[in-house]
């Protein structure tokens, strides 16, 4: 079966990285004219190479130190570096530097030319491979074949062929990935056709007439043409080098750095917590150059388990980015110095989004630890203890957790069923929390209830305003959420809009048991006249305060009504008044019926029946049609 996969090369400049290419397959990696002028790679080049099954996209780097970002650039999505190392100057600054920035890439096949071997002596040589073979001690090419080529004689080109084939199938099958990731490393526009990017596909495939995300802009684009090495092709996938007309797109909207990728799964963000080796010392606080992807930034390095991190040591950091970077999770980067001319450290994102940390915030720095966990289980668990009061939706796992999307659904329900995480629907969207979050905000509102119930003794339900304090920590909707769980689950009673806890009951005094009594008395032996609460609190010697508490209770417990804001009914006199308005409505008909008709009718004054009807108007038992009642919609 045939297998694309893409080879970068490396090295110190002048070592002749581009002439071994051409060598190779015949293509001239120098395009650019100022290349060819001055003979030297300043971006990189492309070229394909087929060799037995494999289908190789070959990227070509420059060596020089001041395009270094180009060498990154070109590096993302490697599958096999070449590193090339020239005879006659042997180990040179940027053959260290490209390597330790292979590793840092995670580049984990390759080999290694000696090239120039026509100008150097046999001895020489024997030197150079020994100098050569102690660089690469300890890395992914310690025990890499070595080449020993000539672009002049044609030395070693068969044997490089072969060594390149036998790295090719060292390189294990690796899953295409469900979802589509691409960074851009060129833009043109092609008369005709509009703007066409370029890139290695990262991961997944995508055909003509699908549509992807450019990040961190944030548009959605349709792929209205797909090229690979100059030819029209109706997918690409991973492994492949792809041009990508996208329709609509303006040239000055996408530059080196953007990424496409599958709609709706990549948030950028200015904060990229990462897991960091230090490669020189590293201290909190710290100007630094990011590269990620093809991306570059600036960005303050904030370090998380010391204030600072000596070489070779590894710690939690968090990168405090001036301009938001489409990272995702497990994505290597590398840190420069702010002048970008030094390597400081290198790691991986494992998480993106977060707000900033502090080294004393033990708790999310653990939890940061845990995301870099092979099972990803454990890591979306741990996105939902980080996510706190946000929670996390599932869709968000797959970048930020590295789940893949066919796996999301057994993943979230196993995580659900063993308690690791909490489903809940917030503002009629499914999210998943941490169980803690929850429950801790569970014991909040009941506590809040609890003393509120203390608060109003009298009180057998309560308004949800009791919450208020809640929203400074928690989302509203939230805080709804979770008072619908505690109804759900019988912690919480509703009565309409309020809200009492289970199992609190008002407790009276005796004197308000008694006053309590005596205002149910006053009202039935009112009939259609009740009294007016002061009137109320003067009859009965009692302070209004309480009367009107009273009153209340005596308005949850269901005894009165409230007719308006002053005006209360006993319910045993309501009833029957209902009943002979509605008798009479209907006798009526279309004629209806005055205020002063129902006045009478009710034997009682205007006083109480302006306020009756307009409380028959509300509840739907008369509709109110200019100086008469009819009967409403509910009689
Ligand atoms: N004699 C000799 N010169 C070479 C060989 N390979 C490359 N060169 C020369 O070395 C110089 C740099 O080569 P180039 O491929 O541009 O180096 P790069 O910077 O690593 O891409 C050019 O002048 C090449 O012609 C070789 O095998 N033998
Ligand atoms: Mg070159």
């Amino acid at each position: 079966m045939r297998r694309d996969l893409i080879l970068g090369t490396a090295g110190h400049i002048d070592h002749g990285k581009t002439a071994l290419i051409r060598a190779l397959t015949g293509i001239d990696c120098d395009r650019l004219p100022e290349e060819k002028a001055r003979g030297i790679t300043i971006d990189i080049g492309f070229a394909r190479l087929t060799l037995d099954d494999f289908d190789l996209g070959i990227v070509d780097v420059p060596g020089h130190e001041r395009f270094i970002r180009n060498m990154l650039a070109g590096a993302a999505g490697v599958d096999l570096a070449l590193l090339v190392v020239a005879a006659d100057d042997s180990v040179m600054p940027q053959t260290r530097e490209h390597l330790e920035l292979l590793q840092i890439l995670r580049v984990q096949h390759g080999l290694i030319a000696i090239t120039k071997c026509d100008l150097v002596s046999a001895e020489r040589l024997e030197r150079v491979e020994a100098e050569v073979r102690k660089l690469v001690a300890g890395t992914f090419l310690a025990k890499a074949p070595i080449i020993r080529t000539s672009v002049v004689t044609g030395q070693g080109l068969e044997e490089l062929r072969a060594a390149i084939v036998a790295v090719c199938q060292r390189v294990g099958p690796r899953p295409i990935g469900e979802w589509f990731r691409l960074w851009i490393d060129r833009v043109f526009v092609l008369q005709g056709h509009g703007t066409v990017v370029t890139g290695t596909v990262e991961s997944g495939s995508v055909g003509v007439g699908e549509s992807l995300a450019l990040l961190p802009a944030g548009g959605v684009y349709r792929i209205r043409g797909l090229q690979r090495h100059d030819q029209p092709v109706d997918r690409v996938s991973r492994g492949m080098r792809a041009a990508i007309n996208l329709a609509g797109l303006p040239r000055e909207a996408v530059y080196r750095g953007c990424m496409l990728a599958t709609p709706d799964l990549v948030t950028p963000s200015t904060v990229l917590s990462v897991e960091l080796t230090a490669y020189a010392p590293l201290r909190h606080r710290q100007p630094v150059h990011v590269h990620l992807g093809t991306a570059e930034g600036l960005a303050v390095l904030a370090l998380l388990d010391a204030p600072e991190l000596r070489p070779r040591a590894v710690g939690l950091a968090q990168l405090l980015c001036r301009d938001p970077l489409a990272a995702v999770w497990d994505d290597p980067l590398v840190v420069r110095d702010s002048s970008d001319q030094h390597t400081l450290g290198g790691g991986r994102v494992l998480q993106t989004g977060l707000g900033s940390l502090r080294r004393r915030h033990t708790q999310p720095v653990q939890l940061l630890r845990r995301l870099g966990e092979a099972e990803p289980s454990e890591r979306i668990a741990a996105l939902a203890g980080l996510a706190g009061p946000a929670g996390i939706s599932a869709t968000e796992c797959v970048a930020r957790a590295g789940v893949n999307p066919s796996e999301l659904d057994t993943l979230m329900q196993r995580l659900q069923s063993d308690g690791r995480v909490l489903r809940l629907t917030v503002a009629g969207r499914s999210a998943w929390f941490d169980p803690q979050t929850i429950h801790s905000l569970e014991e909040r509102i009941l506590q809040l209830f609890t003393e509120a119930h203390a608060q109003a003794p009298t009180a057998t339900h309560l308004p949800r305003r009791v919450l208020q304090s809640l929203t400074l920590r928690y989302p509203a909707e939230l805080v709804q959420a979770v008072v619908d769980r505690l109804v759900a689950a019988g912690r919480l009673l509703a009565s309409g809009p309020l809200l009492a806890v289970a199992g609190v009951s008002p407790s009276l005094t005796e004197a308000q048991a008694r006053w309590l009594a005596q205002i149910e008395t006053t009202y039935r032996d009112a009939g259609c006249s009740p009294p007016a609460l002061p009137d109320l609190a003067q009859t009965l010697r009692v302070p209004l305060q309480s009367i009107s508490e009273l009153v209340h209770l005596a308005v949850n417990r269901g005894v009165l009504v409230p007719i308006n804001a002053e005006l209360y009914w006993h319910r045993d006199n309501l009833e029957p008044i209902k009943r002979l308005v509605a008798e009479r409505l209907a006798a009526a008909g279309p004629e209806g019926l005055t205020v002063a008709q129902i006045r009478d009718l009710l034997s009682t004054t205007r006083k109480y029946a302006v306020p009756l009807c307009e409380y028959f108007d509300r509840i739907g038992l008369t509709r109110r049609v200019g100086d008469v009642r009819l009967m409403g919609r509910t009689p």
